[in-house]
């Protein structure tokens, strides 16, 4: 009978292996799937305006139906074309309750405008649960950041004739201290003089962003040869980006 003496080594791994799962519980152990509770104690209101470089308190109070694991706060700008420059702050937690404090700090970079901040609280399983988003004002009296220019038209070597119109298109930002002015301006190829006869200046009065858009028409006594159209954009604390253009006179 040598093939039967065979059967208990086969089956004596698979009663060991039920055995050792009888002992550590191989069943499925009922997992936490319960997202904490989490609130805002402390509102800071949407008016509220904060400097750069100071920063502000916000309590909030969180529970779990099991062990909460950490708080986290995101602060992102409301404007999705303003660089996020808030790091996230996260706390860690103990025990089913908890009431405390997370300190934001608005770094020395951050741009005007309004921004929201959201609490978000974990709990050992991993499960989460925001509170409402808080929405304030950071206001960055320290603006050297000259604005954002970009010039569409005229084309370099573009080519127009004396007296002709020229279309001027460009689009200018600036989220810190706002745009005040735009200037355009042609001078002759060595940048000497301004040709045109009257100033082209638009008052922007504070806008974040500005789409120049116009035509203007070059004087009729320009020689045939090179100039350089110049767009000049300035910001409330007068910083300014300048950008330039070869055109060509035929
Ligand atoms: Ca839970
Ligand atoms: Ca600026």
């Amino acid at each position: 009978m040598p093939p039967k003496m065979k059967k208990p080594f086969v089956w004596a791994p698979m009663f060991c292996l039920v055995a050792v799962c009888s002992l550590v519980g191989c069943k499925k152990d009922e997992t936490d799937v319960t997202p904490p509770s989490v609130e805002i104690l402390t509102v800071v209101s949407p008016d509220s305006v904060v400097l750069a470089e100071q920063s502000f308190k916000i309590r909030y109070r969180a529970s779990d139906n099991k062990a909460l694991q950490r708080a986290e706060a995101l602060v992102s700008p409301e404007n999705p074309a303003v660089v996020n420059v808030f790091t996230p702050v996260s706390q860690t937690l103990s025990g089913d309750k908890a009431e405390r404090e997370l300190t934001i700090a608005v770094p020395a970079s951050a741009r005007d405008g309004r921004y929201s901040l959201v609490v978000t609280v974990f709990d050992a399983q991993g499960n989460a649960a925001s509170a409402a988003p808080v929405v304030f004002n950071v206001r960055n009296p320290n603006d050297a950041t000259p604005p954002e220019l970009t010039v569409e038209r005229p084309e370099e070597n573009a080519v127009f004739a004396s007296g002709g119109a020229m279309r001027v298109s460009a689009l200018a930002a600036d989220y810190n201290s706002k745009l005040r002015d735009l200037l355009v301006y042609l001078f002759t190829e060595n940048g000497a003089q301004n040709l045109f006869s009257e100033e082209i200046h638009f008052v922007l009065g504070g806008v974040e962003t500005y789409a120049l858009d116009t035509t203007l028409t070059l004087p009729t006594n320009l020689a045939p040869g090179f100039y350089r159209l110049a767009v000049l954009v300035a910001d409330a604390r007068l910083n300014q980006t300048e950008v330039f253009r070869k055109i060509e006179v035929r």
